[in-house]
């Protein structure tokens, strides 16, 4: 059955990124369209408080505000959970998120665009934009949309014949018909358990990702990351991954004694040559050559292209590298099962000791998980923020500090030959900063300070 806009009347719930989005949208196509949101101090931008003069509001709202109405589009920053979803629901209304209405949109373009589907606790962004970057390297026309900032329905007009979209579990909740050619979990760890109340609930929300897809793209190694068994039965094709050895799919393998990744026992890169720092980046780099694959772009084409790819910034990105110390920004690691990854996937490569740098707003999550990563791998935390204290409660070798600069100075005075450096908080920056791409700034800066100072110091001894 054939979907226009204009032959429906719509709620947009929510007026960030995405709601502007919708609401710009379906005005341009003209549907009829009214909105609310549930903050009271809204500033909205000219273009959508002009298009909307007098049909938004902040205010709760009643049944009949449904009347006549058949579609909410939900932000992902709301819960399903909330009142005006309970009412609109109890009007018949139907409830549904951007990225199934762009499902249902790009069905009925005249040629419906590729896309691609990435979700997981950590790793979303960098899989995205790798896959992108790799994609468009090799000639095929592909935008990134989704979580990643570019909200999906402004992809719809867009040039691309490849959406890479990056997938909240906020995000899944709401679509049902999205069809996906290629679809991944790239991993599951505890994170935004207050929204969905229990991690069986979480990972109901990142399996729908494989509902309808064609193909998937899985972890060999992985809990909860392969297709359940009602989507399996569904989905044609499945290329798995790993850091095992394995004669299909993506693996490492032993080529003349050196660790190198095969794609069905093809050589494609020795494991010391892929420039992003961590194991964990490893699987990053595995998914998205797994994706081109699926494609139709041969992972030996793509990974000529991997060395001309700028990672993200503040994800186990080097930002100095002085007397054989190197500094390492992983600002973004905002829960613990990122930190566990860069621990764990940077102690292999640290030919000395690693220096943590952690601590901020623990969101309430249980830190004796980081235990056993910073006994094995950590030789001191230099802790801050908020949930400082208990960092030292759990591990022995933590010194509290007051600011990134303090932290950042007793680091450096510890740091030999060999070491690594390295920002990676297991916790939420708002405690202290704007967000986690200052706490990285912040850093970065104090790190350049001291090793001016340090280089002066040098400078003026006889
Ligand atoms: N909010 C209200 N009342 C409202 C509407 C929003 O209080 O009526 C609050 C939300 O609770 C949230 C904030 O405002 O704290 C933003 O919510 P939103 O749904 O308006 O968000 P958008 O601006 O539309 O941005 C969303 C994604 N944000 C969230 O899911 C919270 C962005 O991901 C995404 O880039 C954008 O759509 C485009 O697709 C950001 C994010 O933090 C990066 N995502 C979470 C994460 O990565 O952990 C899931
Ligand atoms: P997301 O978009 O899912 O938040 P990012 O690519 O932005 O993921 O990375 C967020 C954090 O997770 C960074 O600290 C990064 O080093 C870490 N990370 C990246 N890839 C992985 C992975 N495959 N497994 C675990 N942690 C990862």
């Amino acid at each position: 059955m054939s979907y226009n806009v204009r032959e429906h009347s719509y709620v947009v719930g929510g007026l960030g990124v995405t709601g502007q989005a919708c609401v710009r949208f379906l005005l341009q196509h003209q549907a009829s369209v009214k909105a609310f949101d549930t903050r009271e101090q809204l500033t909205l931008p000219d273009d959508i408080a002009l298009s909307l003069a007098g049909k938004v509001t902040t205010k709760p709202l009643t049944k009949h505000y449904f009347d006549g109405v058949d579609t909410l589009v939900l932000s992902p920053g709301l819960s399903l959970d909330i009142e005006q979803v309970t009412i609109a629901k109890r009007c018949g209304v139907e409830v549904i998120g951007d990225v199934e209405l762009f499902a249902r949109l790009n069905r009925e373009l005249a040629s419906p665009k590729n896309v691609v589907g990435i979700t997981g606790s950590n790793g979303k962004t960098t899989v995205t934009l790798l896959t992108n970057h790799l994609l468009n390297a090799c000639g095929v026309r592909c935008i990134e949309a989704g979580n990643v900032g570019r909200p999906v329905l402004e992809t719809l007009q867009s040039d691309a014949d490849v959406v890479v979209m990056e997938l909240s579990s906020f995000q899944l909740e709401t679509t049902s018909s999205l069809s996906l050619n290629t679809a991944t979990i790239l991993n599951i760890s505890d994170d935004h358990l207050d929204r969905h109340g229990s991690l069986e609930n979480y990972i109901d929300a990142k399996q729908r990702i494989f509902d309808n897809a064609a193909s998937a793209v899985v972890w060999r190694d992985g809990e909860f990351v392969s297709p359940d068994a009602d989507a399996e039965q569904a989905i044609l094709q499945i290329v798995e991954y790993g850091l095992g050895e394995s004669d299909t799919g993506f693996a490492v393998a032993k080529i003349k004694g050196v660790d190198t990744v095969v794609f069905n026992s093809v050589p494609l890169i020795k494991l010391d040559a892929i420039p992003l720092a961590g194991t964990h980046n490893v699987l990053n780099v595995m998914a998205a050559l797994a994706i081109c694959h699926e494609l139709g772009v041969k992972p030996e084409d793509a990974i000529r292209h991997l060395n001309s790819f700028e990672s993200a910034p503040h994800r186990c990105v080097e930002i100095a590298n002085e007397n054989g110390v190197r500094y390492i920004d992983d600002s973004k690691a905002t829960n613990i099962g990122a930190t566990v990854a860069a621990l764990e996937g940077l102690a292999p490569m640290t030919q000395g000791r690693l220096i943590l740098i952690a601590g901020g707003d623990a969101k309430g999550a249980d830190m004796q998980t980081l235990v056993p990563y910073l006994e094995r791998h950590v030789a001191h935390v230099f802790a801050i923020g908020k949930d400082a204290t208990r960092i030292a409660e759990i591990f022995e070798r933590t010194t509290l500090h007051d600011s990134m600069q303090d932290a950042v100075r007793a680091a450096m005075t510890l740091a030999e030959n060999g070491d690594v450096v390295l920002l990676s908080p297991a916790c939420a920056s708002i405690d202290m900063f704007k967000n986690y791409m200052h706490r990285g700034e912040v850093f970065k800066e104090a790190v350049a300070l001291v090793l001016a100072n340090k280089s002066i110091a040098q400078k003026v001894t006889p």
